[in-house]
């Protein structure tokens, strides 16, 4: 049985190591993280996602996953942490993979595989990753191999996706790219696209700039839309009926961990890019645009109290990472404006996050940040009657639907 060591154990790295573990393997789950580690030697999972649990149920069972705190000798070693982004220096931080890599050095023997899933700027395997693993004495294409095979699972649908996606396979060399393919087909009902180490790394930052600069499109043309008083969510809809648009949504920006820092990634070692650094700039700006709007509705009315619809970071999901409604939140108590929240998913964030009535009543705006499902079916008549003032910036055309007056996006529908 092939024994595979998979460090990292957050929201890729566990749910992977469970379905390689699922799917005839050995695996032993690493991560420095003893409460994570604990929670998984009780088989329960230290966070929750549709079908994260059964999956962990089924490898308990077959007692083909162990979580511990250190790295042990394995045929198959899957790097899975996170590569923050150093916002002061615009790049890649890449300590952890650094780390991992480290790590493994003590371990590594001849005939192993080294797999790099975390999100890396081009080079990063054939230039960092080696000159660390070779530090063990071993050649890299010669003694063991190493490869990027990059997640591209949305969070919200990670099993599905992970199961169900293409991938990417890229190795350093040939046969390190081929026994990487052996190993994902096991569990991967997608196709596995085979290259190199350095157009894999590239292929998956240029999937999220792709999303970030198109977003940033459908912002742009979102407040073109309001000068003209067009309703851009119709106009969208309708120009998406042509065979070859794709335009994506506008909002109060991007957040997650991935599509607001990955074009940095492909951007930190050239002073060449304009439209991707643009994009980031357009969609970095849009929570005080949002916050225009409310300040034009709330103008006049002393100390107002503005209720915030949603601080996760897209619809039907408790992270909060990266969020806008952060920094709408920072700026909108900069304005001196009393902030109460709402958020039917989530339950730890830098403030307090209230009951429905709690945050509705008595309020003089509500500004929806993301878009639950809740919110769907919420109809701004029962809002209206709560708050002193019936004013709702609705940025993701959600409680809009419900209403036969002002679709318009950004727009109070008072
Ligand atoms: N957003 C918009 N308008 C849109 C789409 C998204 O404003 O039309 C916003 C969302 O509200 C959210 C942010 O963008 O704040 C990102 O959300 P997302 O759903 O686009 O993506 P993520 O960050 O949850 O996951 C992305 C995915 N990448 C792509 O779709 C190309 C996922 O497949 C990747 O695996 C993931 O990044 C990752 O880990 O890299």
């Amino acid at each position: 049985m092939i024994k595979l060591c998979v460090l990292g154990l957050g929201y890729i790295g566990l749910p992977t190591a469970l379905l390689f573990a699922n799917n005839g393997m050995d695996v032993v789950g690493v991560d420095i993280n003893e409460r994570v580690v604990n929670t998984l030697k009780d088989c329960k999972m230290p966070f929750e996602e549709k079908g994260f649990q059964e999956l962990l149920d089924g490898a308990c069972k077959k007692e083909s996953f162990r979580a511990s705190t250190k790295v042990e000798k394995a045929d198959v070693f899957l790097v899975a942490v996170p590569t923050p982004f150093d916002a002061e220096l615009r790049m890649a931080d890449l300590k952890y993979v650094v780390s991992a890599c480290e790590m493994i050095i003590p371990h590594l023997e001849k005939g192993n595989i080294v797999i790099i899933e975390s999100t890396i700027p081009p080079k990063t395997c054939e230039k960092r990753v080696r000159r660390i693993l070779e530090r063990s004495g071993l050649k890299a294409s010669q003694d063991f191999y190493i490869s990027h095979c990059p997640e591209r699972a949305i969070p919200g649908n990670t099993l599905h996706e992970m199961v169900n996606n293409d991938r990417v396979i890229g190795g350093l060399d040939e046969k390190a790219t081929e026994l990487t393919r052996d190993l994902y087909s096991s569990f991967v009902k997608g196709n596995l696209y085979l290259t190199t180490s350095t157009t894999a790394e590239m292929i998956k930052l240029m999937e999220n700039t792709y999303r970030d600069v198109n977003i940033a499109l459908a912002n742009e043309l979102s407040m073109l839309a309001e000068d003209y008083d067009i309703n851009i969510w119709e106009a969208i809809e309708i120009a998406n009926k042509h065979p070859r648009v794709n335009i994506h949504k506008p909002g109060p920006g991007v957040g997650g961990h991935c599509i607001a820092i990955d074009p940095w990634f492909l951007t930190e070692n050239t002073s060449d890019s304009s439209l991707i650094t643009l994009a980031r700039n357009i969609n970095d700006s849009m929570p005080i645009h949002v916050l225009k709007k409310v300040k034009d509705l709330v103008n006049g009315i002393e100390n107002p109290v503005i209720t915030v619809f949603g601080v996760a970071y897209k619809g039907d999901i408790a992270d909060t990472r990266a969020t806008p409604a952060l920094k709408f939140i920072k700026l909108a108590e900069k304005e001196g404006f009393t902030i109460r929240i709402y958020d039917p998913f989530v339950k730890e964030f830098e403030y307090p996050i209230l009951s429905l009535e709690e945050a509705v009543k008595g309020s003089d705006c509500i500004v929806v940040l993301t878009d639950h499902s809740e919110f769907r079916e919420m109809n701004p008549d029962d809002l209206y009657h709560m708050m002193k003032n019936p004013n709702i910036v609705d940025s993701k055309n959600v409680l809009s639907k419900q209403t036969g007056l002002e679709l318009n996006y950004n727009k109070s529908i008072a």
